[in-house]
C-alpha cells in the first residue's frame, strides 16, 4: 500500500512517521523546502513520551516524482485544500482513495470539486503534534481517529485502512456517520484553537484559569447549538467532550497557536468562522465565536 501525505506539517509528519515506522511505503509532500530537505537528509525526528526516534522516510516537494498512490491523505491547512487537490491529481489511479483528516468545515466540498465522490473519504483525529523545528515533531496529544465513507456505508476499504492505522499505533474506528465526527471535532477546535492562539497557552492551560475555561464553554455552547439546529447529533455533553480533548492534549500547543507563534495565516475561517457563517444562515447569534473570529483575523492581518 503506497500512501502519499499532502502536507508535511506537524500532523502530516506524525501520521507519515507512524505509518513508515510500521513498514508502509509513505511519501510526504510539501513545498516547505527546509522541512523536506531535513527529512530527506537526516530523517524525521519524532519525540514521543520523552523519547527521541529518528525515522528514515520518503519526502519530496515534487509530487510528480512520486508515481501513483493507493491512498492520499490531505493534511494541508484548510485554505490550501483546493491547491493540494489539484497537485494530487497526478497521483490518481482507478482505485486511489483520497482521505481528509484536516480540521474544520469545507474540506469535503473542496476535494469533491475535483475528485470523484466515490473516491473520497472523511476522517478526524484526536492526536496533537507540535513542529519543534525543521524535520522535528513532538507527539503531544492522543485521541481516537475516525474515518468513514461519504455515503455512511461500512466498506471493506475503510475497514482495511482502519486496520493499517491501528497497526501503526493510531487507534482508528470506521464510523457509519462520519459527518457527526467532523462536527464533534469542529466543537473541539472551536473551543481550543482560537483561545490558545490569542492567549499563547498550551491546550491544557485553558482549564487552569476560570476565565479561559468559561470562554471555552461559551464558544462550544454556541457551536453545539448551531449543530443542533442543523440536525447534527452530537454524542454526549459537548462541553465535557471538549474538556476531555483538552486533557488528552494538555501538553500540546494547538495548530492555530503554532500558526500564531510563526506569524502565519490560520484556519479560523474553517473553524470559528465556519460556526459564524452557519449561525448566520440559521439566524442565530453567536457573539463569542464572532468575537474570537474578528480578533484572530485582525491579528493575522498585522503579521
Ligand atoms: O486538532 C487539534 C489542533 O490543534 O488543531 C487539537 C486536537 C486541538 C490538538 O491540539
Amino acid at each position: 500500500m503506497k500512501t502519499v501525505i499532502m502536507g508535511a506539517g506537524a500532523m502530516g509528519s506524525l501520521f507519515g512517521g507512524l505509518l513508515t515506522r510500521m513498514g508502509e511505503e509513505v511519501w510526504l509532500v510539501d513545498n516547505r523546502k527546509e522541512q523536506i530537505d531535513t527529512i530527506c537528509s537526516a530523517g524525521l525526528s519524532l519525540e514521543e513520551k520523552g523519547k527521541l526516534q529518528i525515522i528514515s522516510m520518503n519526502a519530496t516537494s515534487d509530487v510528480t516524482s512520486v508515481g501513483k498512490a493507493d491512498l492520499v491523505i490531505f493534511f494541508v491547512k484548510t485554505y490550501d485544500t483546493e491547491r493540494a487537490v489539484s497537485d494530487a491529481l497526478v497521483l490518481e489511479k482507478e482505485d486511489t482513495i483520497f482521505l481528509t483528516l484536516q480540521n474544520g468545515l469545507g474540506n469535503e466540498e473542496a476535494i469533491c470539486k475535483k475528485m470523484d465522490r466515490k473516491k473520497v473519504m472523511l476522517g478526524v483525529t484526536g492526536h496533537g503534534a507540535t513542529l519543534q523545528g525543521p524535520g522535528h515533531i513532538r507527539h503531544a496529544g492522543w485521541g481516537k481517529t475516525f474515518i468513514g465513507e461519504l455515503n455512511h456505508q461500512i466498506t471493506d476499504r475503510a475497514i482495511r485502512m482502519a486496520q493499517s492505522f491501528c497497526d501503526a499505533g493510531i487507534e482508528t474506528e470506521v464510523s457509519s456517520n462520519i459527518h457527526e465526527h467532523v462536527w464533534g471535532k469542529l466543537l473541539v477546535n472551536t473551543g481550543i484553537n482560537a483561545l490558545t492562539a490569542l492567549t499563547g497557552f498550551k491546550n491544557g492551560q485553558l482549564l487552569d484559569y476560570p476565565e479561559t475555561a468559561r470562554l471555552m464553554e461559551r464558544l462550544v455552547f454556541e457551536a453545539a447549538e448551531v449543530a443542533r439546529r442543523k440536525g447534527v447529533h452530537i454524542e454526549g455533553d459537548p462541553i465535557e467532550r471538549v474538556r476531555k480533548a483538552i486533557e488528552a492534549t494538555r501538553e500540546n500547543r494547538s495548530s492555530m497557536g503554532q500558526d500564531f507563534d510563526h506569524r502565519r495565516k490560520t484556519e479560523i475561517d474553517a473553524i470559528n468562522g465556519a460556526v459564524v457563517r452557519e449561525a448566520q444562515s440559521l439566524g442565530i447569534p453567536v457573539p463569542f465565536n464572532q468575537a474570537v473570529t474578528d480578533l484572530v483575523k485582525a491579528i493575522e492581518k498585522s503579521f
